[in-house]
């Protein structure tokens, strides 16, 4: 299955696969098989998958455990996110091949207009999580949707802390809306998308999350901080203490957790499958999602479809589909809102990339909102 077993380094010795290196349960399939060259193969080059990326410092895992590539070079290819697998040269571990990605977790790096930052990579599903109370706010789910849908990942919505959710604080026992509530809230979201409404600390009640995160599959956790991640992740894992991820504390007054847990970090999981944990999203800015945003919001995209004219701004043009469902109530307003909102700020982000283009020549990064996106890696 593997290119070849000998060892980085070293490519006449044979070395012993570690027991906790199985790529089969780390992700490693087919798609990744198929893009080593024959000439890879019969140099040695073995995969390895990034768990942790800070800058041009990365750790990886490979047949030779965990441990840390300094990366010299990575040319065009941008440097390697958490979730990435790599071919590791034996001859020169520092410049190792990136593979192609199934999948890319993108948003639009804090801080600047157009530059985008992998989240993570080769995602299979994505746990947007939220907690039932005042966090829990449908347009951000929207966003996160959106963003799982244009990298193809499939999305499931965690909403923890349902044991407290009534009552919510300020409201007579009974009185608060129950989980129900934001399960019904939630449902409005699509018909099809999977909902597991929980108390995150109870190990029992994660046994349908548990089942999504099997041999070879590679979940991602993303969330506010305070939402309860980590809790999560620790009771997936199996972790605690030291071991596990660190637990927050959460401010009484707005349920806003403190950041505790702040670089991106892929965990394996006792089944087989690995975690990632994407913590401190304060920002979630999406890039070229324009794609996924239509799915998303794939009853206004059937609307538009339906306009008299394809250059319709659905504002008072005649024929406008989307004024007539608004009308009728047969289309939410707030969906519509919410819908023109990314949509305008796609735009914005499109604008800003084609103005900076233009200005760099065909370098769509420049060097210095790189140094800003690495700086940005390292908290
Ligand atoms: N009651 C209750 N508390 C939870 C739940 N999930 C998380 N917490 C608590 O919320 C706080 C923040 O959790 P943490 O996992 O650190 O959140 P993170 O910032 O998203 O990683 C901790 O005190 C957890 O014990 C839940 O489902 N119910
Ligand atoms: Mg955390
Ligand atoms: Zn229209």
């Amino acid at each position: 299955m593997l290119a070849s077993q000998a060892e980085p380094g070293n490519p006449n010795r044979k070395c012993q696969i570690t027991a906790n290196f199985d790529p089969d349960k780390l992700g490693w399939r087919s798609f990744f098989q198929d893009q080593i060259t024959p000439e890879e193969a019969a140099g040695g080059w073995q995969p390895a998958r990034v768990c942790q990326g800070k800058a041009r410092r990365c750790r990886v895992w490979s047949a030779r455990g965990r441990h840390t590539l300094e990366i010299n070079l990575f040319g065009d290819q941008g440097l390697p996110a958490v979730g990435d697998w790599l071919l590791l040269d034996p001859k020169r571990a520092q410049r190792p091949r990136r593979l192609e990605r199934f999948s890319a977790l993108t948003r639009q790096a804090p801080g600047s207009r157009f530059a985008t930052q992998v989240l993570a990579a080769n995602v299979d599903t994505l746990l947007i999580v939220t907690a039932c109370n005042q966090e829990f706010n449908i347009g951000r789910i929207e966003r996160y949707l959106a963003l799982a849908a244009e990298a193809q990942t499939r999305p499931v919505l965690v909403l923890t802390k349902a044991d407290l959710a009534d009552p919510t604080p300020g409201n007579a026992p009974g009185q608060g809306p129950g989980p129900r509530y934001f399960v019904e809230q939630a449902r409005t979201l699509g018909e099809h998308l999977q909902i597991e409404c929980i108390d995150a600390r109870d190990a029992d009640q994660l046994e349908p999350i548990r089942k999504l995160c099997g041999p070879g599959q590679t979940v991602a956790a993303l969330g506010s901080s305070g939402v309860g991640k980590s809790t999560l992740i620790n009771g997936l894992t199996g972790l605690s203490g030291e071991a596990g991820q660190q637990v927050g504390e959460v401010r009484g007054d707005d349920n806003k957790g403190k950041h505790t847990t702040s670089s991106r970090s892929l965990h394996p999981l006792p089944a087989g499958g690995v975690l990632v944990d994407l913590p401190g999203i304060r920002e979630l800015q999406l890039t070229e999602a324009a794609d996924g945003i239509d799915d998303t919001f794939a009853e206004i995209t059937a609307l538009i479809d339906d306009c008299r004219f394809t250059n319709c701004g659905h504002t008072n043009e005649p024929g406008c589909a989307i004024a007539a469902a608004l009308a009728a109530g047969k289309l939410n307003p707030r969906r519509w809102e919410n819908y023109r909102k990314l949509q305008g700020e796609q735009k914005v982000y499109d604008q800003a990339k084609a103005d900076r283009t233009k200005r760099d020549g065909q370098r769509s990064t420049s060097k210095k909102a790189q140094r800003r996106l690495d700086k940005e890696d390292q908290h």
